[in-house]
């Protein structure tokens, strides 16, 4: 029997203004339906129209973590996709995800370089005055951010559950094929001590229904034209329904800057702190963040 978790609210014609006031302080998920109306990408970014831009390069596939599995020119890997569709391949192999991402040096650039007009910064996300990525105007399409990527995926394949880094808060922007969605709030993070051991799993089992009867489960069911706002240290977890592409990044606004900041701080620091020279100057600094690390997990507060 196919269990529901109760849905994530979903808005149409939601201003930057109501967005913060009700999701972004709040930190509570939302799905927005009109918020891609102008990108041209909509009905355009099909895996064969991408194919078409850049079949040549090579890209890392990854299964349902982030560890790459292996390479192959992107025009194969959209070649490889309908049989997903059709059930044709051989079972008990993970399904290949094309997360194309910043971590993949150079490709996104390209990618992103080549598809630059086609979108835009979703309607409901306000225009300036964010930190992260570190500037105070931010233009989703010319200016990079941090895990922005084009996702082009299978039937089949799973984003496993994790919460994203740096406690920075995701829109997923699905451009093509449905994708389902299972959100939990950081509070209930403790159900699940064994994220990095744990192996997707369907959430409508009748053993996960066990083991999560209490928990607070969100789900959705994203199509194309729909946005998805994960608020920062939500988990997620996400399964392709049919052959998709959505594009996704990650940011911070002033207005949550209360909750960030801490982190942030200590977050800049130690990287600096990293590259510090002359090298013997490195290890009373980082010892001092890690006392000040220490009072942040003293007072709860997030990210430490
Ligand atoms: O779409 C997916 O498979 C995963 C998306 C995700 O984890 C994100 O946007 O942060
Ligand atoms: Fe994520």
């Amino acid at each position: 029997m196919s269990v529901q978790f109760p849905q994530i609210e979903r808005r149409a014609g939601l201003s930057d203004h109501a967005f913060i006031r009700d999701h972004l302080r709040q930190r509570r998920p939302v799905v927005v339906t009109d918020a891609m109306r102008d990108w041209a990408a909509l009905g355009k970014w099909t895996p064969d129209y991408l194919k078409g831009l850049l079949g040549d390069m090579t890209v890392c596939l990854q299964g349902g973590g982030f560890q790459e599995t292996r390479r192959m020119r992107f025009a194969d890997y959209v070649d490889l996709l309908p049989r997903f569709e059709s059930g044709d391949v051989p079972a008990g192999q993970e399904v290949p995800y094309l997360r194309w991402s910043d971590e993949d040096g150079g490709f996104t650039d390209a990618l992103f370089r080549c598809v630059r007009d086609d979108w835009a910064r979703p309607s409901f996300l306000p225009e300036r005055f964010y930190l992260h990525p570190h500037v105070l105007r931010s233009d989703p399409t010319t200016l990079r951010h941090p895990a922005s990527g084009i996702y082009v995926s299978p039937k089949g394949a799973v984003t496993k559950l994790h919460a994203d880094s740096g406690l920075t808060n995701a829109v997923l922007c699905q451009v093509h094929g449905r994708k389902r969605c299972f959100l939990i709030s950081p509070d209930q993070a403790p159900l699940f001590p064994d994220l990095k051991s744990r192996t997707p799993e369907p959430w409508d089992s009748p053993r996960l229904r066990e083991a999560y009867a209490g928990a607070r489960v969100l789900e959705t069911v994203l199509e194309p034209g729909d946005i998805l706002f994960i608020p920062g240290c939500w988990l997620h977890e996400v399964y392709t329904l049919s052959a998709s592409v959505s594009l996704t990044y990650n940011f911070a606004h002033v207005t949550e800057a209360a909750r960030y900041m801490p982190f942030a701080v200590h977050y800049v620091a130690s990287e600096a702190a990293r590259q510090l020279s002359p090298p013997v100057l490195r290890r009373p600094v980082l010892r001092l963040l890690e006392g000040y690390a220490r009072l942040g997990r003293r007072l709860n507060l997030e990210g430490f």
